[in-house]
């Protein structure tokens, strides 16, 4: 048969082409090579056949000449590259076979891949799943970021506390990139500004940078789903542009010879691990501009190519802002335009503010980037002027528009006036934008209500609200084979691209032979995680007992301590009933903590308390387990979603912008508890009531409770077993008798407990009784199952990508039908 025949050949031609890989890339033969090196072999078996796409792709773009979207990020959270670009061409049961043939196990030459962890959470991940999603639609779109040679953090856990180790992701090198030597470029810092008169008698200012690094780009191939689109993502390194002075060398100088190298290479040497505070600020500073000069200069060059000229730049490109990371990007902008390609202001600005679209990702005050002037000047002497342009032309029209409103103007204004003077990155975000988008219905309302009132007043046609998703390709179909492979044979394949076509199995909610194969898929994926919770922390799991999941960064606002109170109220109710039974439930944390947030890493220390009291007393019966998964990361989590029974997204409302974990849990046929924040209420939405479980106060009532005065001691007062948890904390009884240890806590909660927990405990506690007799109830518990899965088509990257590419960046997406 042809079909057969065409397989069979796939799978001699890998074969082929990985043994000639092993033997010339890599140097090795099957019997003396190790599984690294095979992976090694095999990655770039799977990027030749990538690369062939690339070319075409490369070819149809030029001929159909559409707008390019530019995704500029300072993180992309890429994840494992070989099975998910295997799945994307449609070859993984082609290679695993062709492998087996020579005695060789696709897995266990897979889990060889150093994840390149180039992102702190969320805002990287997303940024991931959009160039999925792109390539899959077809889009034209290069995402621009850094090429950090140490992404996030390893973590580790000694004695319950986080160690952060280095990620040496590029230790042995990373066949899935390319250097492009072709578009390297010079990025300047600091320096003077001079004005200079041009040849044409015009006085003009003339930046002379201090100090010059070069950026080389690293591409990596992003392929589509079973398309033969793959996009370009370019990651810029810096290196010295000369990395060796032969006159220091000559005279002894060793250190000096080689120090300009040093100076340069820093810019993208680690990545920051600090998601939502601005940290280790000039040289953050610095990566920001970096990457964003080198990014606007590789778009004019291809603009150019293009034979374009450049008041029609914002015809060929959108340009979308992952947070205000790469906003420098408007000043810079405006800079090549006006000094390096001789606009006047005018022009350049129509230009300039028709490019660029922010996307807000964060409402916590605190991480609204701002840096202070003196560093800005220092770094960045001419882009800091063109912003004080910037401010001046827009206070003088908004001045206009509301007469004699000096609070607004000190409030919308660039620079910020109160302490240190700084300038506002997201007011330069707003005012140089064609757009502006909140990421969750929630938190585009709060931006528009709060946050950012007085811009939503001003231009409130530029808002718009863009809820996040999630590539279902990683995030059901290659992380959760079994259920994917139940849902295929049950309503076909359709929703791979179209993942509202999930609907079609609500009507199998009610079927008890499906439910009966929906559950025993879901006990096969919690025993594979069993065996690694057992592998990796030596604690057996009952895969029959209900999996209850945490995964995230660990921050106060998310409340994994919420969740850790919970656990000890438990605790403390068998201790206080011998014989009480409880639905048995397994807790699963996991995720880091910022190396300098020592709240969150007092989290982490708690949690392993919890841990050790919990699954150490025999009158707990096994009926509650906790583990702590050390070192979460897009792998671990591929992992996690696909077991879990129940999804932890318990942030104080008001607080999450959207999250995207719940999504993947939801997409796996978990039952979310959770408030009403973010993106669990479009969550909640969909699935439907019965089939959430709500708690908690809501945004509103949280802001009215703090306007009045709350008082945490109140709570605590009132609730008898709230207060046996927290005595116990205070007096040692879960920490060995350290009376110290989780003091700083137990007077945070409380005496401030700016994120509420004290007065959301009864009612998640309530609603956690719930949750362990809905789940006792096995066919009400998988009817909820299935129709969260089938009710999660809305959470797909590939909606959000459609709604970009409508509504801000207006290029065509490919109709796959
Ligand atoms: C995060 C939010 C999440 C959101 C992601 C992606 C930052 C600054 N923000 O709620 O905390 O899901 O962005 O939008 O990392």
């Amino acid at each position: 048969m042809p079909v057969e025949k065409q397989a069979g050949e796939a799978q001699t031609s890998i074969r082929a082409a990985f043994l000639n890989h092993l033997t010339h890339t890599i140097g090795r033969t099957l019997e003396n090579s190790t599984p690294l090196e095979q992976y090694r072999a095999l990655a770039h078996t799977v990027r030749d056949l990538v690369m062939e796409h690339w070319i075409t792709t490369v070819n149809s773009y030029r001929d159909r000449d559409l707008r390019i979207v530019s995704y500029l990020s300072a993180e992309f959270l890429l994840g494992p590259h070989l099975p998910n670009n295997l799945q994307n061409l449609g070859l993984t049961q082609d290679c695993t076979a062709a492998l087996s043939t020579l005695g060789l196990n696709f897995s266990e030459i897979a889990v060889q891949e150093p994840e390149p962890g180039l992102g702190n959470g969320g805002l990287g991940r997303l940024a991931a799943c959009f160039m999925d999603s792109l390539a899959t639609l077809q889009v034209p779109a290069i995402g621009y970021g850094i090429r950090y040679e140490f992404g996030m953090f390893r973590q580790e856990i000694r004695d319950g506390w986080q160690v952060e180790r280095t990620d040496k992701w590029l230790q042995f090198g990373n066949p899935w990139e390319i250097p492009a030597s072709d578009a390297c470029f010079s990025v300047g810092y600091g320096g003077t500004v001079e004005m200079v008169t041009d040849e044409s008698g015009r006085l003009r200012p003339l930046w002379k940078p201090g100090q010059c690094v070069r950026g080389v780009p690293y591409d990596t191939p992003i392929s589509g789903y079973q398309t033969n689109t793959v996009n370009r993502l370019r990651l810029w390194k810096a290196e010295a542009i000369e990395s060796f002075d032969f006159q220091a060398f000559d005279t002894g100088d060793y250190m000096g010879a080689v120090r300009e190298k040093l100076v340069s290479e820093t810019i993208t040497k680690v990545l920051y691990p600090s998601d939502d505070t601005p940290e280790g600020k000039r040289l953050r500073l610095q990566q920001q501009y970096f990457f964003v000069a080198c990014s606007l200069q590789d778009m004019i060059r291809i603009h150019g190519v293009r034979q374009r000229p450049l008041n029609e730049f914002h015809l060929k490109w959108s340009v979308q802002l992952n947070d205000t990371h790469p906003s420098i990007g408007i000043a810079e902008l405006m800079r090549l335009l006006m000094d390096v390609h001789d606009f006047g202001w005018d022009e350049a600005w129509e230009v300039t503010h028709k490019t660029f679209g922010y996307t807000n990702h964060t409402l916590l005050p605190e991480a609204l980037e701002r840096w202070s002037l003196p560093l800005f000047a220092e770094l960045l002497p001419r882009h800091l002027q063109i912003i004080f342009e910037i401010n001046r032309r827009f206070l003088d029209d908004m001045r206009q528009r509301f007469l004699n409103d000096d609070e607004k103007m000190r409030r919308m204004s660039l620079i910020g006036e109160e302490g240190e003077r700084s300038v506002r990155m997201a007011n330069l975000a707003v005012v140089g934008s064609k757009a502006v988008n909140g990421v969750a219905e929630l938190h585009t309302e709060l931006l528009e209500e709060e946050t950012l009132h007085d811009f939503y007043e001003a231009f409130p046609k530029r808002f718009s609200n863009k809820t996040n998703g999630v590539t279902p390709r990683r995030w059901l179909m290659l992380c959760n084979p079994a259920l994917a492979g139940l849902i295929n044979e049950s309503i076909g394949t359709k929703w791979h691209t179209e993942l509202d076509e999930l609907r079609g199995l609500e009507k199998f909610a009610g079927d008890q032979g499906f439910l009966d194969r929906w559950e025993k898929t879901q006990h096969a994926t919690k025993a594979e995680l069993a065996k690694y919770i057992q592998s990796t922390t030596g604690i057996a799991v009952d895969p029959a007992s209900m999996f209850d999941a945490q995964v995230k960064r660990i921050h106060e606002y998310k409340r994994q301590h919420l969740n850790a109170l919970h656990i000890l109220s438990l605790y403390c109710q068998i201790k206080a009933q011998s014989g009480l039974t409880m639905t048995p439930r397994t807790f699963i944390f996991g995720g880091k903590a910022a190396p300098s947030y020592k709240m969150a890493k007092l989290i982490i220390k708690l949690i392993h308390s919890v841990a050790d009291v919990v699954n150490n007393d025999p009158d707990v019966r096994g009926q509650l387990k906790v583990v702590f998964l050390a070192d979460y990361s897009v792998s671990l989590g591929q992992r996690v979603y696909p077991a879990a029974d129940l999804a932890e997204q318990i942030s104080t409302a008001g607080k999450e912008a959207s999250g995207t974990g719940c999504m993947k849990f939801q997409m796996n046929g978990a039952v979310t508890i959770g408030t009403l924040d973010g993106a669990n209420i479009e969550i909640r939405k969909e699935a439907g009531e019965e089939n959430f479980f709500l708690f908690g106060l809501t945004a509103p009532q949280i802001g009215d409770l703090q306007r009045g005065g709350y008082r945490p001691r109140d709570f605590y007062e009132r609730n008898p077993l709230l207060r046996e948890v927290i005595d116990g904390l205070q007096n040692g009884r879960f920490s060995n008798g350290d009376r110290a240890l989780f003091a700083p806590l137990v007077s945070d909660l409380l005496d401030r407990d700016s994120y509420m927990l004290l007065a959301d405990f009864d009612s998640y506690s309530t609603v956690q009784e719930e949750v362990g007799r809905a789940y006792g109830d096995s066919p009400r518990w998988g009817r909820m199952s299935v129709l969260n899965t089938a009710r999660s088509g809305k959470f797909s990257s590939d909606r959000t990508i459609r709604e970009y590419c409508r509504d801000i960046w207006d290029v065509p997406v490919m109709s796959r039908t």
